[in-house]
């Protein structure tokens, strides 16, 4: 052996046992030491390492995980003990006949110590390590004997492949659930759905579908993780004396267990771990389907034994099913607050999770078609926490005859508008605008918003009851409310129903851009409102624009230029702009720069101070349309500052930098360059 292959062989001891600890760090304690950017490096390091001496390479590294050839078939095998299944509790009921039970087998009154962890939705393995190192995986198969998974179960990242501790028992053979976390199933799913691979129904489906793959280099990709929590046969060290105690030893193992485990006294701490556990349900990172409750004493569950093949010193503790399976009696559409439509089953009224639902979202027509979801179908609905229900799948063997597919109208059911799907969108949308009462709150809260006409005191509340008293039906209208109109709302006194009819009187006198920008045209944020204001100089120009000439200004796409096309195109959308006109909301009208010579290109102003004749913003959108850059602080690179009355501490600071300070008169003659 050369000097070199002698510190390449420690170099990879050295990394195999960091990368050991900081997996244990992450998946056994959750408490990682390293940053994943940082792992990664210690794994490629090794990577490398082993590919430039093969030799190197041991069965338990960390960089084994990536699969192995495919299987023609899996090999099955014998639990050496077999797999129990879960008695279920369904109410609490039957939670306190457990309870009962138990302690009348074990002859007495006290209260029984339990061992509580979530009950897993994924699938149960039961792992042998043979003198601390993974020989063999199965799946629960029928209790007795299972398939041979060890290939695949070996790419799970949290499986260790060697147990820790310098006495590990010689043999073990272990049980735990194999799973998919929530993000992971997501993501696994995304990615199908891009790549039109038929997406999991959910988490469990995953998790099962990606262990028993034949070819484990997918299972490498699937985000899988173990979670264990029970002993089936342990030979050369002696388990301690109760379950709690036998998680801990597991993980001193390397052994991943519930981060959730308790250990609680009697049935009432039972009901508050079950309560507990079912209000953060929706928080975990994993699905979770009830709580497992053990005899925590392994003595006292030898003494109450088994019944046919289910423990009598365990239940698993069922929270309300998160699914449910109903008929689909017909779609309708919603118009939601940004006029995106969206399919919505009506339900024969099911209970889903403690929760009646008779509507339950189809979310777009790419997922009902996607779905193949026909009107009159069995459906299964989904409520999971605070979701809001979803239609999962369709059941298509109990399909009726004749059952058609739903239909997106071609008209906003709302306001009668168009219906549109821009291209690469998964929505369809209304293309009412301010005119579409579903959209009229999100319309008028955008339209006062600080950046657009700046409506101040006119928040949500009020808005609410101002479409809903139908006092404000479009946003022209804001500008002819009355004083006992305002005082007739609840939380709005006098004085302040006078602030805001001063706000709405101020608001008039605004700029072309804000007031493009208030129209809450799809795509059009508040700098393509300035561009556009820039380029047209006035709003007659913009509304007749072709999207040929939309598309000349600068960050004007075709996307953008279409969505501006059609908003103007919408009649309702010109009455409400003309009401707004006549209610004397105005600005001052630039001359068009678009297209035209940008005379002031590379220069850059500042303004400061307040002009005369034109607020400093005005004064802004035209040095732009100009071609200048406007900013807000002074430095070398400026080419001016534009002083009008009071100006700040901009001015000494141009003094200082000798940066030239013009008035009020220079702007006038720079904006007459042309
Ligand atoms: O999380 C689970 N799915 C889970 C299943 C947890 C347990 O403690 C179990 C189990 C199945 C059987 N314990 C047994 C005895």
């Amino acid at each position: 052996m050369n000097a070199d292959s002698g510190t390449a062989a420690e170099r990879a001891a050295v990394l195999r046992e960091r990368l050991h600890h900081h997996n244990y760090r992450y998946y056994v304690l959750d408490d990682p030491e390293v940053t994943d950017a940082e792992y990664d490096r210690m794994l490629r390091e090794l990577q490398d390492l082993e590919a430039e001496h093969p030799e190197l390479q041991t069965p338990d590294s960390p960089t084994q995980r990536v699969g192995a050839p495919p299987l023609e078939k899996f090999d099955t095998g014998a639990h050496l003990v077999p797999m129990l299944s879960l008695e279920n509790a369904f109410d609490e009921a039957e939670m306190t006949e457990f309870d009962r039970r138990v302690r009348t087998r074990l002859e007495t009154e006290a209260a029984v110590d339990y061992c509580a962890e979530p009950k897993l939705d994924g699938l149960a393995v039961s792992l042998l390590y043979e003198d601390g190192v993974f020989t063999r995986g199965l799946t629960r198969g029928d209790g007795t004997t299972g398939e041979d998974v060890t290939v695949n179960l070996r790419t799970v990242a949290s499986l260790p492949l060697a147990l820790r501790g310098d006495r590990p028992p010689s043999r073990l053979e272990v049980r735990g659930e194999v799973f998919m976390p929530r993000d992971g199933f997501e993501r696994i799913n995304a990615d199908h759905r891009e790549r039109g691979v038929k997406p999991f129904a959910n988490p469990r489906n995953a998790a099962a579908g990606s262990l028993r793959q034949l070819d484990s280099r997918i299972t490498a990709k699937r985000p899988l993780r173990l979670c264990c929590y029970s002993v089936g046969v342990i030979e050369g060290v002696a388990l301690p004396d109760t379950q709690y105690e036998t998680l801990e030893c597991l993980q001193a193992w390397g052994l991943p267990v519930s981060p959730e485990r308790r250990r609680i006294n009697g049935l009432e701490a039972a009901r508050a771990c079950y309560d507990d556990l079912a209000t953060r349900r929706a928080e975990l990172a994993y699905e979770i389907d009830g709580v497992v409750f053990k005899v925590d004493s392994l003595a006292a569950q030898a003494e109450l034994g088994f019944v046919a093949r289910a423990p009598r010193w365990a239940i698993a503790w069922k929270f309300p099913a998160e699914e449910q399976i109903t008929v689909l009696r017909t779609v309708e559409f919603q118009v939601g607050r940004t006029g995106a439509i969206t399919p919505v089953a009506k339900l024969e009224p099911v209970t889903v999770a403690g929760a009646r639902v008779s509507n339950a979202t189809l979310h777009n027509m790419d997922e009902v078609a996607r779905k193949d979801v026909h009107i009159g179908d069995t459906v299964v609905i989904r409520r999971a926490g605070d979701v809001i229900p979803e239609v999962v799948r369709v059941l298509p063997e109990k399909r009726p005859e004749g059952a058609r597919v739903p239909e997106m109208p071609t008209t906003c059911p709302v306001c009668g508008s168009d219906v549109v799907r821009e291209e690469g969108e998964a929505a369809h949308r209304c293309t009412g605008g301010l005119y579409c009462r579903a959209q009229r709150k999100e319309a008028i809260r955008h339209f006062a918003s600080r950046r657009a006409l700046d409506i101040d005191g006119l928040g949500e509340k009020i808005i609410d009851q101002l479409v809903e008293r139908d006092l404000v039906e479009h946003v022209d209208q804001l500008f002819s409310l009355r004083h006992e109109d305002l005082v007739s709302l609840e939380r709005l006194a006098d004085k302040s129903a006078r602030n805001l009819l001063d706000a709405l009187e101020a608001a008039k006198e605004t700029t072309l851009a804000r007031f493009v920008y208030a129209l809450g045209i799809r795509e059009v944020g508040e700098a393509t409102a300035k561009a556009l204001a820039a380029h047209f100089g006035s709003l007659d120009a913009l509304m007749e624009a072709s999207e040929e000439q939309l598309c000349e200004v600068p960050d004007v796409g075709p996307v953008v230029a279409h969505s501006i096309r059609t908003f103007f195109e919408q009649p309702h959308n010109r009455e409400v702009i003309a009401a707004l006109r006549t209610a004397g909301v105005a600005w001052t009208e630039g001359e068009p720069a678009g297209g035209g010579p940008k005379p002031l290109a590379g220069s850059t102003y500042v303004l400061t101070g307040s002009l005369e004749e034109m607020t400093r913003e005005a004064a802004s959108e035209r040095l732009q349309g100009l071609g200048a850059k406007v900013t807000g602080s002074v430095s070398k690179k400026t080419t001016a500052v534009i002083a009008g009355a009071d100006p700040g501490s901009k001015v000494d600071k141009a003094r200082d930098l000798g940066v030239p300070v013009l008035g009020e008169a220079d702007l006038r003659e720079l904006l007459d360059v042309r």
